[in-house]
């Protein structure tokens, strides 16, 4: 407890999960600028933090003496892990600890650990003992000899799992797979992109906002990262000894939505997306949706066999002109809020109205035509048939509408 009056927790940052480009300045420390710092992601560690500790600084004090720091980045873990770490600071000053209490994460831990390093060499290791720590020699060898980031990896010469059932095994594998082909660029870069382990040059994170999600970091630092030159060093993922495992099914479900996230910002459709109203095109499709709700239940009314038996096309003109009025009145109000915000007057909005009803007049015939051919000649269900003729004339609404009804060109 003592140890606590002496010894405090690094503040953990917050904002944009930037690294910044130089080592943050802390004005009671001479001479900030170390060559290595190396963050260790914790969640319930305790039994493990100090052999982790204890190991890492034999290698490290051999290797760079004085010139590196581990940081210790806990998430409150309910086993006080952060209390045992910060325990260790007094006998091990290259140490340095952070109790996060307000995020969570393995990815967003690291990197708000490395927001506060001081090093150059950024890197990152697990909390419990997985990952040999003899193999950092070989890492910073490798970022010595020029390579911007050097990766432990399973997958090639010298590497491998210990004990990992089959099952595991299959799902890493299948894991990597999806990866390739979701995105081949930055999957396709190294043997073992599920690595936790590994080092990066600061100056290749400088400036870049990475956005996380869930256990792979080495994903978004290859995908964000301005990263040339990238070496491998083969190691065997230990078995655990101490501490249970987090690995979840929620991880495979975070890794798929980080793969997809990072497409979208990185690939072809981030830069496609720079030049299409992408956001404004979801709220239209949201608006639609609403839309339909609308349309379905008038259609339901008037022309089912059961309600009222009207002819379809006379039920679905009505039952579309009521979606329209419900369209308009959420896209003036939502989508194009920034653009109506600008022509409040009654004229300006009667005269979007009208623009609005054309068009959408236009795309019900459309609508009307494609509902008669599908139900006719493709699907005879008259859901299912015009869920797709709406989907076809929410395309051509939108397009024409962004062109004509909201023109962002109108505002000063
Ligand atoms: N700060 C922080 N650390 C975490 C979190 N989840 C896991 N960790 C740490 O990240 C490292 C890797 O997590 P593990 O659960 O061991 O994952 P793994 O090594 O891939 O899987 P196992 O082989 O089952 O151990 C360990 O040091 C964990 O304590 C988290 O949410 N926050
Ligand atoms: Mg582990």
């Amino acid at each position: 407890m003592d140890t606590q009056k002496t010894q405090s927790f690094l503040p953990a940052p917050t904002g944009k999960f930037q690294v910044p480009e130089f080592p943050p300045s802390k004005s009671s420390v001479i001479n900030q600028q170390l060559q290595f710092s190396l963050v260790i992601p914790t969640y319930k560690e305790s039994k493990n933090v100090r052999n982790v500790v204890i190991r890492l600084t034999q290698i490290l004090d051999e290797f760079i003496p004085g010139d590196y720091e581990l940081i210790i980045v806990d998430d409150d873990s309910p086993d006080r892990t952060w209390e045992v770490a910060l325990s260790l600071v007094e006998e091990y000053p290259q140490l340095q600890v952070m109790r996060r209490q307000h995020e969570r994460g393995l990815s967003t831990a690291v990197i708000r650990g490395w927001q506060v390093a001081r090093g150059n060499i950024l890197g990152v290791i697990d909390g419990d003992l997985q990952h040999p720590p003899h193999v950092l020699k070989q890492l910073l060898s490798e970022i010595y000899q020029g390579a911007d980031l050097a990766a432990a990896s399973r997958h090639i010469e010298g590497g491998g799992v210990s004990s990992w059932s089959f099952i595991r095994r299959f799902l890493s594998r299948g894991a990597q797979l999806l990866g390739l082909l979701i995105l081949p660029k930055v999957l396709g870069r190294v043997s073992d992109p599920m690595s936790g382990y590994f080092l990066v040059q600061r100056n290749c994170l400088a400036s870049v906002t990475l956005d996380p999600v869930g256990y792979k970091i080495l994903l978004e630092v290859i995908g964000r990262g301005k990263i040339d030159k990238i070496a491998e060093v083969g190691y065997v993922f230990c078995e655990r000894y101490e501490g249970e495992s987090k690995v979840t099914w929620k991880q495979y479900v975070d890794y798929i939505h980080h793969l997809i996230r990072l497409r979208i910002s990185t690939g072809r459709i981030g830069r496609v997306s720079q030049r299409f109203p992408l956001s404004r095109f979801v709220r239209f499709g949201l608006v639609g949706l609403s839309g339909v709700f609308v349309d379905m239940v008038i259609l339901y009314l008037l022309s089912d066999p059961t309600t009222l038996a009207w002819p379809l096309t006379r039920s679905k003109i009505i039952a579309s002109e009521f979606a329209i009025f419900n369209n308009f009145l959420w896209n003036d109000a939502w989508t194009f809020a920034d653009v109506s915000m600008q022509q409040q007057e009654l004229h300006q909005r009667l005269k979007r109205f009208l623009k609005f009803n054309i068009i959408c007049l236009a795309g019900l015939v459309l609508n009307v035509f494609f509902l008669n051919l599908i139900f006719n000649f493709l699907i005879p269900n008259r859901y299912i048939a015009n869920l797709i003729a709406i989907a076809i004339a929410t395309i051509w609404n939108f397009w024409v509408n962004l062109k004509l009804s909201w023109r962002v060109t109108q505002v000063k």
